[in-house]
């Protein structure tokens, strides 16, 4: 009999399946479920509600997640998948998002008819029908308010790995509670993404795992339980609504009977706890060795790396969260990437090809030349205002190619450093990582192997 595990990721704009076969150490199989073009009922953008009148309020609908794993589960099992062969069931949940639950959720969950749709038992199990996402940057007060709590960002960033931040989850609680005190009473569990959907498919409650739990504001990151200043902050009861973090090596149960009848997986098959998608990534690249990092080079870029102890000083450009093998992560994020690059080969017109070509023209350090690459506002280091600054530079496509890139690699260099990353080895990633040119300035810069 194969050994088969099985890999969910719930993100922003998809859940997404993989089948692994051990033995093997092949893919059986990959499948999708595009929540815009397949749940179309559910009316969100990109996987998203925007608030009009209040375009930074970003929210998601907990059921069409519900809905999502019930279409996914019945596409691989149409497919002809042995699901029975499926061991074990790991998952990765994009960030910060929260699902508010009333008590009627776990005895929900153990009455499920697996003669019916999971979407159509679970309408009733919500105190706040849509739920705030990473997206969502409505907080600002709140934010104050949790670094007053604690005696400001600098304190606050030293306890839970990052200094307040909107769209982290403790913030978003206070929010609701603060707004919608009568829901908020009624709401006996707050999950993340991560353990909602884990919960779901273990038919019992599981807790948020120490990872996705230092993406909220809310954990005491050195000893991994809340802390209770930044709780009586969010509102009376949120530790009882919260659970107990848990560890998210250990396996929380076997799978729902729901699951066995419905789909054929086997009543052995173990649920493995989630955890955020960042820390779920770093497993997944196999940074699992002090000094190994990554660079994803995307729409903006970010560099993340594992630590095998915390940083003396916590850098606050940085996020620091537990990562799944009870170590720790630093992650970074970059505004001005991919866009910042394309807008220097658009100004000329130019190809890829071209553009790395005129790179290729002239050296390592630029003759000196310079440029600040701030084409849009940026988070690392924080640039309220956007502007371009040209140091030495000529106004030539080799020059500022090469001068953007280079600034960015020295940036990320610089802030890595300052987050306590040493990276001996960069594993690249991206849309832009496919470019030789731009992995060559990155190696250049931090003086590592880059693959
Ligand atoms: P995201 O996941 O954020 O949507 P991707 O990882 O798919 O982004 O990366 C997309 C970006 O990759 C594009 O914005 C584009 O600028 C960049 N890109 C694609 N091909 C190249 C190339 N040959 N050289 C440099 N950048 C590239
Ligand atoms: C990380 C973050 C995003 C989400 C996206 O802090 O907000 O990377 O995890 O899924």
């Amino acid at each position: 009999m194969a050994e088969l595990y099985l890999g969910l990721d719930s993100s922003t704009q998809s859940l997404s399946a993989v089948i692994i076969d051990l033995q093997t150490q092949s893919i059986v199989v990959e499948e999708q479920v595009h929540y815009s073009s397949e749940l179309v009922h559910y009316n969100v953008t990109d996987g998203v509600l925007i608030n009009e009148q209040q375009p930074q309020v970003v929210h998601a609908p907990p059921l069409m997640w519900v809905e999502a794993l019930e279409c996914l589960l019945g596409k691989l099992k149409n497919n002809g998948v042995a699901l029975t062969d499926v061991v074990a069931i790991a998952g990765s949940g994009q960030q910060h998002g929260s699902v508010y639950l009333n008590n009627s959720f776990i005895p929900c969950l153990q009455q499920l008819d697996p003669a019916q749709p999971l979407q159509h038992q679970l309408t009733e199990i919500f105190t706040r029908s849509t739920s705030p996402i990473w997206m969502d940057s409505s907080t600002a007060q709140e934010c104050q308010q949790f670094a007053a709590a604690v005696g400001g960002d600098e304190a606050l960033c030293t306890l839970t790995g990052s200094v307040a931040i909107e769209r982290f989850t403790g913030p978003q609680i206070k929010k609701f509670a603060d707004s919608e005190s009568l829901a908020f009473n009624s709401t006996r569990h707050i999950c993340l993404v991560s353990s909602f959907m884990a919960s779901i498919l273990s038919g019992d409650y599981i807790g948020i795992d120490h990872g996705d739990a230092t993406g909220m504001n809310l954990l005491d990151i050195k000893n991994k339980k809340w802390d209770t200043r930044l709780l009586a902050c969010c509102g009376e009861g949120t530790a009882e609504k919260l659970g107990v973090a848990i560890d998210p090596s250990m396996q929380q149960g076997k799978i729902a009977s729901y699951f066995v009848q419905r789909f054929g997986f086997s009543a052995d098959c173990k649920i493995i706890p989630w955890s955020g998608d960042n820390p779920c990534s770093l497993i997944g690249l196999g940074l699992v060795e002090e000094g190994m990092t990554a660079i994803s080079l995307g729409t903006s870029d970010t560099c993340f790396g594992y630590m095998e102890k915390l940083p003396q000083q916590m850098s606050q450009w940085a996020h620091t969260f537990i990562a799944p093998t009870g170590a720790y992560m630093s992650l970074m994020c970059f505004k001005n990437g991919s866009l910042a690059r394309e807008a220097v080969r658009k100004k000329y017109a130019a190809t890829w090809e071209e553009w790395s070509a005129a790179i290729e023209s002239t050296p390592p350090g630029n003759n000196g030349a310079f440029m600040l690459p701030w084409f849009d506002l940026e988070i690392v280091p924080k640039i309220i205002q956007a502007g371009v600054r040209l140091f030495g530079c000529e106004e030539t496509l080799a020059s500022e190619a090469r001068a953007v890139v280079e600034a960015q690699m020295m940036a990320m260099a610089y802030h890595a450093a300052e987050a306590g990353l040493k990276p001996n080895a960069i594993r690249a990633t991206g849309g832009a990582s496919t470019n030789p040119v731009i992995l060559q300035i990155m190696a250049d810069v931090f003086q590592v192997p880059v693959d």
